[in-house]
């Protein structure tokens, strides 16, 4: 712009009149050009900001968004229902389905700060040698939640592959509790309410019916050994995975939070880390179900209690320890072996939970569920002490948890001193697999939970009394036995005299043949209001019993057909309270009337 001179007036000159005209030319150019990068950084600006949305499809270049069909802010995916159970050979299935699920594409973020563009791997970016192995994301059937992104990376001998690499402790479960980044302070003041994720990682016949003998093309499956070996490797992989994604969901942590609990148990078993010999067992793939559940339970500011709940060789030959057999745990053939085994177990997962990302969310580690009473006390108290060692020098600052073993709170008395807070006793309390207490009348059990339960957990809170620290990791609301495939499948029940044990003899209350278990499998949209009131008086009253140790677990979450042994059934029939903190009853209080609720049902 310079020298030159006015556009306007002289006619001389042709020549300076062209060069002018050719100048101004150029100078047109350039300013289009100008303002048409300009534009395209605002445009580019608005787009990072999520101002403006760009389409998937009309972008035709963006195949990726073409292929999965869905630009899913992340979190929300498709994996589009899972495959057909067990046998249903994959097909289609899992080569293709997840290698674009979780990918940022950078326009969909609902965050201020874009993240980086990350994209979920194909079979050819995992290394040869993990291609179909636990690290391979793209086989996994559901990534919502999961980091696709491959690692090999490890703590303690386990993968990290699966998790985010932040987190956030700022959540807390209900307004009476501490959120995760806040001490809890004393459990004896502040005891935990929590529930149990049983039958999920670690399998129960009656709580998921339909893979036992309900799943009619096999038959007669007892327990998870059993189903795995009769599925065979391929197709129990392909069932359990299916299982660990569907059963339970974000949704029901959620839920455990919204219903006023504020800590969770998560029953797994050795499996998820290490197999053995000729185990039939589902390696691994509960393992990334666990991990990622704990980052679920985080984001609603509910605390873990982890538990071991089947130990190599069985450590009480239940079905729930994986196998119903013998136990072959620090007794039996090779217990001393798979005593060592477990020890191993633990050395690994507390090197895993001792990174600094758990140290806020996982409240408890629990060593061993429910070891048989056949294992002598003495041996178990050894092996006790020297889990408890390697788990602590691993760095794990949770109090750990060991169980009563089936011997009552009382025999603990003086027994594994000296550890203070950092040792808590776990108990599991019922009344239904005891021919005795299951015939107690209605009144009689809530009177039971007030007085008996009470006693027995303060009791054993009090060192001169007991062990010290007490926990309750187990109870229920079932007032019978009768739920199917409770007392093992094929077995029957106390109640009305179905069960092995009972020589024929009804146990409930009126002992005869009136005795029936119909109402107890019932809906509890059937059941009178009567009914009800002694229901929920009943799981109150243990509450408030409970309260008097550390606090309590109940057992369990979810069921797929026993309402009175699913806290979320029991929340939708009416007869849980509808906030765990805030009940409208006590055992301060006389116990209602359960009018005229008959006794043998
Ligand atoms: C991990 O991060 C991704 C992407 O930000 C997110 O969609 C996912 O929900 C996160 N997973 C968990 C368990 O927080
Ligand atoms: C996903 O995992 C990879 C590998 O561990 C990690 O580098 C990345 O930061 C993770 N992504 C998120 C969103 O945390
Ligand atoms: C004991 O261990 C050996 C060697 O690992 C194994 O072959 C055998 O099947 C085990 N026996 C039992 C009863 O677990
Ligand atoms: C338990 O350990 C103690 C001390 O190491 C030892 O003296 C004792 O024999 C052990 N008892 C059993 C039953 O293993
Ligand atoms: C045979 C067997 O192991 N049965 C057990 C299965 O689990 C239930 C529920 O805990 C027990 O009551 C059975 O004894």
């Amino acid at each position: 712009m310079d020298d030159s001179p006015p556009s306007t007036g002289h006619k001389e000159a042709e020549p300076v009149q062209r060069s002018r005209r050719k100048r101004l030319i150029w100078i047109c150019v350039a300013l289009f050009v100008a303002v048409g990068v300009a534009v395209a950084i605002v445009i580019a600006v608005l787009i990072s900001k999520d101002v403006i949305h760009v389409g998937s499809r009309s972008g035709s270049s963006s195949e990726a968004a073409a292929t999965s069909g869905s630009v899913a802010p992340s979190g929300v995916d498709s994996v589009s229902s899972p495959q057909p159970t067990a046998g249903g050979d994959s097909g289609s299935g899992s080569g293709s389905k997840t290698t674009t699920q979780g990918t940022n594409t950078g326009t969909s973020t609902t965050s201020s700060t874009p993240e980086p563009t990350e994209s979920c791997p194909t079979k050819t970016d995992i290394p040869s040698a993990d291609r179909g192995t636990d690290l391979d994301t793209t086989t996994w059937l559901d990534m919502t939640g999961f980091n696709c992104s491959y690692t090999a990376e490890t703590v303690g001998d386990l993968p990290i592959v699966g998790l985010n690499s932040t987190w956030d402790d700022s959540a807390r479960a209900n307004p009476t509790v501490p959120p995760l980044n806040k001490p809890w302070g004393s459990y004896t003041a502040r005891p935990a309410r929590g529930v149990n994720l049983g039958g999920w990682l670690s399998l129960e016949p009656f709580i998921t019916p339909s893979l036992f003998s309900d799943n009619s093309k096999l038959g007669g499956q007892v327990d998870e050994w059993n189903l795995c070996t009769k599925l065979g490797p391929k197709a129990a992989a392909a069932a359990l995975e299916k299982h660990y994604a569907t059963f339970i969901t974000e949704q029901d942590f959620k839920a455990i939070a919204d219903a006023g609990l504020d800590h969770l148990r998560i029953p797994f078993s050795y499996w998820a880390v290490e197999v053995f010999d000729d185990d039939s067992y589902v390696y691994r793939i509960s393992w990334r179900y666990l991990l990622r559940g704990i980052e679920w339970a985080r984001k609603y500011g509910l605390r873990i209690k982890l538990d071991l709940h089947g130990l190599p060789g069985s450590q009480n030959g239940w079905n729930h320890s994986g196998r119903s057999s013998i136990v072959n745990f620090l007794a039996g053939p090779n217990g001393s072996a798979n005593a060592e085994r477990a020890l191993k177990i633990h050395d690994r997962l507390s090197k895993f939970f001792a990174q600094d990302r758990y140290k806020n969310v996982i409240a408890f580690y629990g060593l061993a569920n429910e070891p048989a009473k056949a294992i002598d006390m003495d041996t178990l108290i050894n092996w006790t002490e020297e889990a408890y060692k390697i788990v602590k020098d691993n760095g794990i600052k949770a109090p750990q948890v060991f169980s009563e073993s089936m011997r009552g709170l009382g025999a603990w008395q003086g027994k594994l001193g000296g550890y203070g807070d950092s040792l808590v006793v776990d108990a599991h309390e019922y009344v239904i697999f005891d021919n005795a207490l299951v015939g107690m009348k209605h009144a009689d059990k809530v009177t039971f939970a007030c007085q008996t339960f009470t006693d027995q957990v303060s009791s054993s809170m009090n060192t001169g009394s007991g062990f010290g620290p007490t926990m309750v990791g187990e109870w229920s609301q079932a007032d019978t036995d009768c739920t199917k495939y409770l007392n093992g499948v094929g077995n029957g029940a106390r109640w009305d005299g179905t069960f092995s044990d009972t020589g024929g003899v009804p146990r409930c209350p009126t002992g005869d043949k009136q005795c029936s278990c119909a109402l107890a499998n019932a809906d509890p949209s059937t059941f009178s209001p009567e009914y009800k009131l002694f229901l929920k008086t009943w799981a109150i009253a243990q509450m408030d019993a409970y309260e008097k140790s550390w606090g309590w677990f109940y057992w369990t979450w979810k069921t797929e057909s026993a309402p009175l042994w699913s806290y979320q059934a029991g929340l939708a029939g009416g007869i849980m309270p509808e906030k765990a903190y805030d009940r409208d009853w006590s055992c301060a209080s006389p116990i209602p009337s359960f009018g005229k609720l008959p006794e043998y049902l």
